[in-house]
């Protein structure tokens, strides 16, 4: 008896320390970077047109993250008045240097390439340095050595130059670094130093299905870089992998963990259907097997799965982003994000505390401003998000409601609209220039619950007015929301709003949002 129950310990034992599930941060957590600083590991993701900008999250195994913060929380840092998914704040990179936190980014569409800096990761972060002497392009990156700054970035091909890191200006001449092995788009450069060697880590082939990661090496910082033989050490661009959900891997990041491991993090995507994804870019981990003077080597043949049966490292669990908020607090929690810049006056905890005001404007979100909206990422497949709301000073001609938010132009709302002194229940369909109402329903109260479920077809859209017996609206699939459709860089985020009329305003109760794995 005793030998079977040390048997189911072990086996508990294994299991518990060899597996983890991908992607280690899910929904739209595009162009991931990483670092570590002794047992703490940083992590952060491109945000276009959101904000906060950046955010950073901080994990103890890679696997368990927890957002401490955002690099860009001003205005003065970051300007994204007018501008949509194709725009804003592209891939960062996150280093840290004697003592600071570096996180270097291009903004579109000026193409300017600035970073920022702190000795506090979850605190403020400094004014932008701008690099003035490179415009174009994108994904920046720093690398660090004795005294020097390097700054690399993509524009056709790699470059990289010396620079002061306290002004942004330029020190030494431009060199180029090759542009990889000849694919699409090489980009996301990052560089390393192990073995006596430089590593140059990039993508190749586009953020698409046919994206892929390389690595070359030399002995001198500035080239000439050799290629891998076994390249590319990371894709799913082949036969063996067509058929794996896990799409688009590339845009990697390589760190060694505090035990002297060797990881990977990179973007993909979560197929729906065939080859269309709707929660946008992931954050995934691979192990590196990384010999002294040898090629790195990516959970043994450069592939990953939604379910690593790997060693990983000892868990530390950090507390997930609440599944249900009832608005009792002063302001929004960090892993909520607005459209733009947010116009602060639209929002209020105080007015009526414990519910989340929202006060109409004539901006909506189909427009390029600031529309009175906050949301959260699609995490799963399969969720349901719900808001209770409160439309009592709902005016003529206002909408205000849930809504599961691809990009401007391309979403599915249900939403309360007041017309004259009458409301309505309706789900609203906007897809490109089709902005279609499939059902209106009279309401005589004045609260509701506001639904949207998702699963692999598509999304659900309910209402209910005493939060629990849900009437179907609509029901609509994946495709007209995925980024295979729309373009762009970003995943679907399950928004609450108010637009139209100035003056009014609705209250929301609570949101919740539950997934199923
Ligand atoms: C980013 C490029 C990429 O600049 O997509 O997947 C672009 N990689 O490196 C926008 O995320």
């Amino acid at each position: 008896m005793k030998k079977i129950l040390y048997l189911i310990a072990f086996v508990t034992l294994c299991l518990t320390l060899c597996s983890y599930r991908n992607p280690v941060l899910p929904g739209f957590h595009a162009d991931p970077s990483v670092c570590r600083v002794g047992e703490d590991y940083y992590l952060v993701n491109s945000t276009f047109q959101y904000f906060p900008g950046v955010p950073v999250y901080h994990s103890k195994d890679l696997v368990n993250w927890e957002q401490i913060g955002a690099c860009l929380t001003r205005k003065s840092q970051v300007d994204l008045t007018g501008l949509d998914g194709g725009n804003g704040i592209y891939a960062p990179t996150i280093r840290y240097n004697d003592g600071r936190f570096y996180m270097i980014t291009t903004h579109f569409p000026s193409r300017r390439h600035f970073y920022v800096y702190t000795d506090d990761p979850a605190g403020e972060w400094s004014d932008p340095i701008f690099i003035d002497f490179e415009i174009g392009s994108c994904d920046p990156t720093l690398y660090f050595e004795d005294d020097k700054c390097y700054f690399l970035w993509k524009n056709g091909d790699i470059k990289i130059c010396e620079i002061d890191v306290e002004t942004g200006k330029q020190l030494g001449e431009i060199h180029h670094l090759g542009a990889g092995l000849g694919g699409r788009y090489p980009e996301g450069p990052h560089i390393y130093r192990k073995d006596g060697w430089y590593y140059l880590l990039l993508a190749e082939g586009g953020t698409e299905h046919g994206h892929h990661v390389n690595i070359l090496r030399s002995r001198e910082l500035f080239g000439p870089y050799e290629s891998n033989p076994a390249n590319p050490i990371l894709s799913h661009f082949n036969m063996k992998m067509q058929g794996s959900p896990i799409q688009g891997l590339g845009h990697a990041d390589l760190i060694d963990a505090v035990d002297g491991s060797w990881w990977m993090i990179c973007l993909g995507y979560r197929t729906h259907g065939y080859l269309q994804h709707v929660m946008g870019r992931e954050t995934f981990l691979a192990p590196v097997e990384w010999k002294d003077g040898e090629w790195p080597v990516v959970n043994r043949d450069g592939t990953l799965q939604l379910d690593m049966d790997v060693p990983s490292l000892p868990e530390v669990k950090v507390p997930g982003e609440p599944s249900y908020e009832d608005f009792s607090c002063e302001s929004l929690p960090i892993h909520w994000s607005y459209l733009c810049n947010p116009d602060s006056t639209k929002y209020s905890f105080s007015e009526r505390p414990g519910y989340l005001r929202l006060k109409a404007s004539e901006v909506n979100i189909d427009d390029t401003a600031s529309p009175t909206f906050v949301a959260r990422r699609q995490t799963e497949y399969n969720f349901s998000a719900t808001a209770e709301i409160d439309f009592s000073n709902l005016k003529n001609g206002s909408q205000a409601g849930l809504t599961a938010y691809a990009a401007a132009h391309y979403h599915y709302d249900v939403e309360v609209r007041a017309r004259g002194r009458k409301h309505y229940i309706a789900a609203n369909i906007r897809i490109d220039n089709s902005d279609n109402t499939v059902v209106e329903i009279p309401v005589k109260t004045r609260k509701a619950f506001l639904r949207i479920t998702g699963n692999r077809n598509g999304y659900i859209l309910q209402y209910s007015l005493d939060g629990k017996k849900y009437v179907d609206l609509a029901e609509m699939g994946y495709r007209p929301l995925s980024t295979e459709t729309i373009g762009g860089f970003t995943g679907v985020m399950l928004g609450l709003y108010a637009q139209g009329t100035e003056g009014s305003f609705a209250d929301f109760d609570s949101y919740s949002y539950e997934v199923e794995l």
